[in-house]
């Protein structure tokens, strides 16, 4: 039995890859752990069936994540400990309770990406994860893939974006263009890439990447919907330096920490505007005199965003309301 320390560099159906310097191990979680993290505050040992068999479909670690391991054998172990993350992606886990789901600890940055047709970009979707990027301190850029088969105001979508102040990739692994900058974006950090399913997140990191040969989708299988190509998360390395996680695609993603009164803040170009309204504690939905609505009417604030915010808020209040 040996003690190390190391990183969960690869996850799949409940088994983390840990790489420490002497090797890599096969592990599991150490129950006791899983319970501690996921239930932190919990006093109740008695656990339902139920919430039992809950708990063991929720990791309540990630790929990323810094742990201690304790060795079985040459190549297995189990994980004791978690040490406190830099980042994190996290969502909240559907159930009665909420429970974290960590997603990806510890990366440098998010890569979203979602295609500009094929799916149709789902904006909704995408604030929704810059909201749980900027709360996890994940710096987020965006990525617009399928550009060649994009209509001519796809670039209005971009600019949305880009007037916030995120870093924009207009990309198209089909004739190449973005993949160089995308190259660029990746060097030397631990990125990891998110989107939907489909939207090509795994082509264009097998086009920065050669050599890779990660599987993505065949073009007679895109008909079929639902399916997710990449199916286990693994960190793989780049010749120019960095580490890139391939995730699989996000179909949606329940906010996690996040509290409707701070809502707003998570929205940068909302925040010049924050003390500007009439009331204090202005929700900037129905309120007169809303420093928000005004710059969403003088169009300096996109009626796209703002409508996430409007969504994401009465989910968060919806949610509020049942947990008191
Ligand atoms: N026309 C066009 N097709 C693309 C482009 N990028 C990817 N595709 C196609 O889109 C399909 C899905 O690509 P994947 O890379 O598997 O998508 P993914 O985002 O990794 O999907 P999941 O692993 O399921 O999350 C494949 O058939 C690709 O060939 C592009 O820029 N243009
Ligand atoms: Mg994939
Ligand atoms: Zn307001």
């Amino acid at each position: 039995m040996a003690n190390d320390h190391g990183i969960i560099v690869r996850e799949h159906r409940g088994f983390f890859e840990v790489e420490t310097e002497t090797g890599s191990y096969l592990c599991t979680l150490r129950s006791k752990l899983r319970k501690s993290l996921l239930y932190p505050d919990s006093t109740n040992k008695h656990q339902s069936v139920a919430s039992v068999r809950r708990i063991k479909a929720i990791s309540p670690v990630a790929i990323g994540d810094q742990v201690r391991i304790v060795s079985s054998s040459q190549e297995a172990g189990v994980i004791e400990e978690v040490f406190t993350r830099r980042t994190k992606l996290s969502r909240a886990a559907p159930g009665r309770r909420p429970v974290e789901q960590v997603m990806i600890a510890n990366a440098d940055q998010l890569l979203i990406v979602f295609a500009m047709t094929n799916p149709k970009p789902n904006l909704r979707l995408l604030d929704r994860i810059l909201v749980a990027a900027g709360v996890g301190r994940l710096q987020s850029v965006i990525c617009f893939n399928k550009m060649d088969l994009a209509e001519d105001e796809a670039g209005d979508i971009s600019r949305i974006y880009e007037q916030v102040g995120y870093r924009v990739v207009e990309a198209s692994a089909a004739n190449g263009r973005g993949v160089d900058e995308l190259g660029q974006v990746l060097i030397g950090k631990l990125s990891a890439i998110a989107g939907p399913s489909g939207v090509g997140k795994t082509t264009l990191l097998n086009l920065v990447q050669p050599g890779l040969g990660l599987k993505v989708r065949e073009v007679s299988e895109i008909t079929g919907k639902g399916r997710h190509t990449t199916t286990y998360l693994a960190a793989h390395k780049l010749d120019a330096g960095g580490m890139v996680i391939d995730m699989p695609g996000i179909r949606e993603l329940s906010l996690w920490e996040v509290e409707s009164e701070d809502l707003a803040g998570w929205f940068p170009e909302m925040i010049p505007y924050l003390d500007g309204c009439k009331y204090q504690d202005c929700a900037h939905v129905t309120e007169p005199r809303c420093a928000i609505k005004a710059a969403l009417a003088e169009g300096i604030i996109s009626s796209d965003r703002y409508e996430s915010y409007v969504h994401l808020r009465a989910e968060l209040v919806g949610r509020e309301r049942a947990a008191s």
